[in-house]
This record gives structure tokens, C-alpha cells and sequence, in this order.
């Protein structure tokens, strides 16, 4: 009885020195120690060799040691696994997992740097429905009714009624804003628009446009040449030249495209110019007096200058891409070449 207490005493003294020091040794102990052939369970099976007068005295002391030496093994254990995750299993200086922010639709881009242009110049940004009435998309704008671009051919009309159609330009827009009869007017009106054609490299259903609007008394074409001049210089760098060449719109009166000098060949003639040197980028005019009327405006005492351009076509020209269904496609090899500032 005393050899056996003496043998826990000096398991005890065993124990307290051991130094945690890895996964093995912590294995080797618990084999050693509390396994079904261990010393625990060895030093219970004794409990048949005590005197019955001392069972109740020993068995105390081999559960006290029983416990002790349990808790050591936690306590080991415990301290183990946090140590491990700081020596390396986790390694908290990996950088983490990347979050995909995506980027910019190249559309979004090049609006998004038009429109910061024209608001520079004092101009606001205005919007409005795509779905539309007749009068707002077309009669307004001094379409006359036999006018091929009413034509079914070109609009999407809405089953419902013959008066509802979607927009074909974001002219409705500035209609709707001189309607308004506040005035001066200096808008720029991006927006979706859509035409029923057959679909290719270079025509969609849909497209984007940016439209301009200035109203006020004594506003004239040197206005508009100036102000397009200064927006050209500032998107596509300060060496474009410009020039303009007599048109026809039903809603400006002159009417005119504005042409830009190539910037791929630098008008020494390419494909992307068909060899002129010149690429147009956009059509503008004064807007005609019965436009004016029909929205209220007084002709006599109000002028203004209206344009109007195709995103697609100055996105194109801008990062040389040839084929316009991309814009829709929605292939992120496309899009992923864009940057997301802006
Ligand atoms: C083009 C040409 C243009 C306009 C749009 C306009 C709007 C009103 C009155 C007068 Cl409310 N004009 N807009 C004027 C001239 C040209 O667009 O090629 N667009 C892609």
C-alpha cells in the first residue's frame, strides 16, 4: 500500500515536468497515462491488493490522480491546437480571397465622360420614359405624319395602341423639359432608344444617345460650333479638328453634321474614316421654330441649338472596337477590358 502510494507520488512529479511540445509526445502520453492498458488503469486494478480498511483511503487518492492526470491532458491539448494555428496551419499573413468588383460597361464609360464634360459647361442632366407617346417622340418634333421615320418598319409600336410606341431618340426628353415652360433651358439628356432593325455589326434594336439642349434669347449656331469644338477637344484630346457639313433633321432649322478628324490615322486615310480622313461623331441644328411653338416657347423672342449622338458609335472610335452586338453580349472577356473608374 505505501510502494503504491509512493508510485503515484512520483507519477505526479512525472507529469508536472512534462513540457508540451507536440502532437506526438501529447499522443504518447495519453497512451502511457490514460490509454486501457495505462497507468491509471493499472493502479485502479491494484485496488484488489489494498486491505479493506484502507479501499475507501486509496481509491480518493486514484481518483485525485485519476483527475489530475486527465486535466493535464486537456489543458495540453487545449494549448496545442491555438499554438499550432499560430505556427502555421493558418497563416493569418496569406492575403485573402479576392472580391470580384467587376467594371464598367464601356457604354457607361464613355456617357459617363460626356455627360462630365457638359456639365462642366453649366449644362444639367435630365431624363426621361422610353416608353412614349406620339406627340412627345414624334409630332412635336415636327414629324409630319407620312414621315419615313414613323414608318413600322423603323418603331417599335405597343400592342395596346397605336399612340404608344418606344422612343427612337431622346429627343422626347427635351420635349417634355420645354414643355415644362421654364426657362433657359441647357440640358443633356443620355438615354436607351430603339428601332426595328435587323440586328449586325453594325445595327442594333437598341442604342444609346446623348442629346444636348440650349434655349435662351440670342442663342446661335457660333454657340453650338464653340460648345461642341470645346467637347470634342476634351474627350478625344486637344489636336482634333472639326467640321461641319449642311444636313437635314425636321427638328433644327439649319441642320448639320459635325465630323472629327480621324484619330486612327490622324486624317491620313484608314479603314475606320473610308479614306477621307474625317469620321462624324454627331448631327445638330437650331432647333426649328415649330418646335419651339409646339411646345409653347415664343419663337420670335427664343432661339436655341439642339445635338444629338450615338454612344456606340464615339465608343467604337474611342477603343476601336468593330462589332456592336459586344455592347450586348455580355462576355466578360469583352468587359473585363474596361476600367471601373469613372
Ligand atoms: C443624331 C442627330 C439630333 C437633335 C438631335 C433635337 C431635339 C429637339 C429639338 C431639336 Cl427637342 N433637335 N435633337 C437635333 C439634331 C440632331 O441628333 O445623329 N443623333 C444620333
Amino acid at each position: 500500500m505505501e510502494n503504491l502510494l509512493q508510485q503515484i507520488e512520483g507519477y505526479r512529479q512525472e507529469i508536472s515536468s512534462i513540457q508540451p511540445n507536440g502532437a506526438e509526445t501529447l499522443e504518447t502520453y495519453r497512451i502511457r497515462f490514460l490509454g486501457t492498458k495505462g497507468i491509471v488503469k493499472a493502479l485502479f486494478g491494484e485496488m484488489k491488493n489494498v486491505p479493506a480498511e484502507r479501499k475507501k483511503e486509496f481509491g480518493a487518492i486514484l481518483n485525485d490522480f485519476k483527475q489530475f492526470a486527465e486535466a493535464k491532458y486537456e489543458q495540453w491539448k487545449a494549448g496545442l491546437t491555438s499554438t499550432e494555428e499560430q505556427a502555421g496551419s493558418v497563416d493569418l499573413t496569406l492575403p485573402g480571397d479576392p472580391l470580384n468588383v467587376g467594371s464598367r460597361h464601356p457604354i457607361s464609360l464613355v456617357r459617363n465622360e460626356i455627360l462630365s464634360i457638359f456639365r462642366r459647361l453649366g449644362f444639367s442632366v435630365a431624363e426621361g420614359p422610353e416608353i412614349e407617346d406620339d406627340w412627345h417622340n414624334f409630332t412635336a418634333l415636327n414629324l409630319p405624319e407620312n414621315h419615313p421615320a414613323r414608318d413600322m418598319q423603323d418603331t417599335f409600336y405597343l400592342h395596346r395602341s397605336p399612340d404608344w410606341l418606344l422612343r427612337t431618340h431622346t429627343s422626347n426628353v427635351q420635349i417634355r423639359e420645354m414643355e415644362k415652360g421654364k426657362l433657359p433651358i441647357r440640358i443633356v439628356n443620355p438615354g436607351r432608344v430603339y428601332r426595328n432593325e435587323t440586328i449586325s455589326a453594325r445595327a442594333h434594336c437598341f442604342f444609346h444617345q446623348v442629346e444636348g439642349l440650349y434655349i435662351d434669347e440670342h442663342v446661335s449656331f457660333a454657340d453650338l460650333k464653340q460648345t461642341l469644338y470645346f467637347f470634342v477637344q476634351e474627350l478625344f484630346g486637344r489636336d482634333v479638328k472639326i467640321r461641319f457639313r449642311p444636313s437635314y433633321f425636321p427638328f433644327t432649322e439649319p441642320s448639320a453634321e459635325m465630323d472629327i478628324s480621324c484619330l486612327i490615322c490622324n486624317g491620313k486615310g484608314c479603314n475606320v474614316c473610308k479614306h477621307t480622313g474625317w469620321v462624324e461623331i454627331l448631327g445638330c441644328g437650331m432647333v426649328h421654330p415649330q418646335v419651339l411653338e409646339n411646345c409653347g416657347i415664343d419663337s420670335n423672342k427664343y432661339t436655341g441649338y439642339a445635338f444629338g449622338m450615338g454612344i456606340e458609335r464615339i465608343t467604337m472610335l474611342k477603343y476601336q472596337i468593330n462589332d456592336l452586338r459586344l455592347f450586348s453580349e455580355n462576355d466578360v472577356r469583352f468587359l473585363e477590358q474596361f476600367t471601373a473608374s469613372l
